[in-house]
């Protein structure tokens, strides 16, 4: 096949398209090219999610889109597999499995898997498509392994990287109308690519060289994080001033060159919790290290910890160190069913540790990190010393606080506001005593008029 018989295939849809890993954007992708008119096999090594999406049902639960692409393609132009022979005979591959992070280090395993099994199935003159998150200078290590399988890249096979950037919660219109960009080494490889991505995506389409686009996709995360680390920072300085980060962040906002983001309870997600990382363990490997980047994850990671020293604070000054505590939302951020690196994790293990009764719920998904699961939001709060919300799920931003103190704890019960939805009077009228990321005012003045009390009642004479 020579790149204008290709062309012409992806034009009039006959080209036979793959996608080795069916997960947050393997699936979704496979989807939107089997609409737009491609038969697609959807590979995947895990033959309970081949199974699933055989029966019509995806893991990811909150994305409506999906699901409806799905039940639409499934068996006519939509074929999810395990079994690799599926792939013989494939024009185009798309690469989109996961590249984690594991022991402090990038693992590469899945992603060389997918492309030796790529090399090997692919038509010759077909084209593959990494959209796998690269670390920097990672693309030529595929191209070489293309090589060691006796296809020359730009001649035999065509490839390029383009990767992924849809945000959970919203894939479909991510993937359709978010711009993209297209790393490739030699123009046919380039064109190839634009022009299969324009069978579905509205956006523009950028091409450059491999390692800018290898940069570019790090750098888009690494900045988010960077400046959620920042608004991080803003909100424990207001937390030692005494000062409440909201009414800072609304005046500074004001400022026609301020753009300051939320600060949370932590940073969770499977992207921006190692991207920055891969782009600073990189470029330390080629002789800059970069500190800004490593000291916001530092601090974004110490988000979770710092607010379990908070509540432990709280019951023990309440309680003696003990107690009940009631975690509201397990996502790593809110209305998305992914928990990946979410900072509930981190504090129910860190509140566990400290022998703390954990409760545990979520409207979205049936997770607890090892703590106690409740079906019913009532049910979690029951007796609860202190509410932490974790993940600003729709729900928790209409409770019924009132009800909420009835069903808890005896006096005093914490209820710590962990992405800044819930109004303060609100909950303090309603008999809480509030905190939240960057403002304890509240909790200080509570703990003050309680110990001036008790020195009151110690000095009294008898
Ligand atoms: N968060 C804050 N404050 C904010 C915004 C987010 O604390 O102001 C927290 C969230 O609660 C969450 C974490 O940050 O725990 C990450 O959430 P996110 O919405 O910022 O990002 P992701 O991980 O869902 O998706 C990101 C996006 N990247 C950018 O916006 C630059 C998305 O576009 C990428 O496609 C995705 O990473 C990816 O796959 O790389």
């Amino acid at each position: 096949m020579n790149p204008c018989e290709l062309k012409d295939k992806i034009f009039s849809r006959e080209a036979r398209i793959s996608v080795i890993g069916q997960g947050y954007i393997g699936l979704p992708l496979s989807l939107l090219l089997a609409d737009s008119g491609f038969s697609v096999i959807g590979y995947d090594v895990d033959s309970k999610l081949i199974e699933e999406l055989s029966n019509g049902i995806t893991r990811l639960r909150n994305e409506k889109k999906v699901r409806d692409l799905l039940i639409k393609n499934l068996g006519s132009r939509y074929f999810p597999s395990d079994d690799r022979r599926r792939l013989r005979g494939s024009d185009v591959i798309i690469v989109a499995v996961p590249t984690p992070k594991v022991n402090g280090t990038m693992e590469l395993g899945m992603l060389i898997d997918a492309i030796r099994l790529a090399s090997s199935t692919i038509n010759k003159g077909g084209l593959i498509v990494v959209e796998s998150t690269l670390p920097p200078k990672t693309f030529d290590i595929l191209l070489s392994e293309i090589s060691r399988a006796g296809l020359r890249p730009g001649e035999d096979v065509f490839v390029s990287y383009c990767p992924e950037r849809a945000m959970p919660g919203k894939l479909i219109d991510e993937l359709i109308f978010n711009y993209r960009v297209i790393g490739a080494k030699d123009p046919t490889s380039a064109e190839l690519s634009k022009i299969l991505y324009e069978c579905f995506v509205k956006g523009e389409i950028e091409i450059t060289d491999p390692l800018t686009a290898e940069i570019a996709k790090l750098v888009e995360n690494a900045y988010r994080d960077v400046n959620i680390a920042f608004a991080n920072e803003v909100a424990r300085i207001c937390e030692a001033l005494g000062s409440d980060v909201r009414k800072v962040r609304e005046l500074v906002n004001k400022h026609p060159r301020v753009n300051m983001l939320l600060p949370g309870i932590g940073v969770g997600g499977s992207c921006l919790t190692k991207d920055p990382l891969f782009l600073s363990w990189v470029s330390r490997e080629n002789g800059y290290s970069p500190e800004l980047m490593n000291v916001a994850r530092e601090l974004n990671e110490s988000m979770p910890i710092h607010y379990a020293n908070l509540i432990d604070d709280f019951l023990r000054w309440k309680n003696s160190g003990s107690g009940i505590v009631c975690v509201l939302g397990v996502t790593y951020k809110g209305d998305v069913a992914d928990t990946r690196e979410s900072p509930a994790k981190y504090l129910i293990d860190e509140l566990m540790r400290r022998g703390y009764r954990v409760k545990v719920y979520d409207p979205i998904v049936r997770e607890s990190f090892g703590a106690e699961f409740y079906d019913k939001l009532e049910e979690a709060v029951k007796e609860a010393d202190a509410i932490v919300i974790v993940s600003d799920h729709s729900e928790f931003k209409g409770m019924n606080l009132r009800r909420m103190r009835e069903l808890a704890g005896k006096d005093p019960v914490l209820f710590l506001d962990g992405r800044l939805i819930i109004d303060e009077e609100e909950a303090e009228v309603s008999g809480f005593v509030y905190a939240s990321v960057g403002n304890l005012s509240s909790l200080r003045r509570i703990k003050d008029e309680a110990f001036a009390l008790s020195e009151t009642i110690s000095k009294a004479p008898l």
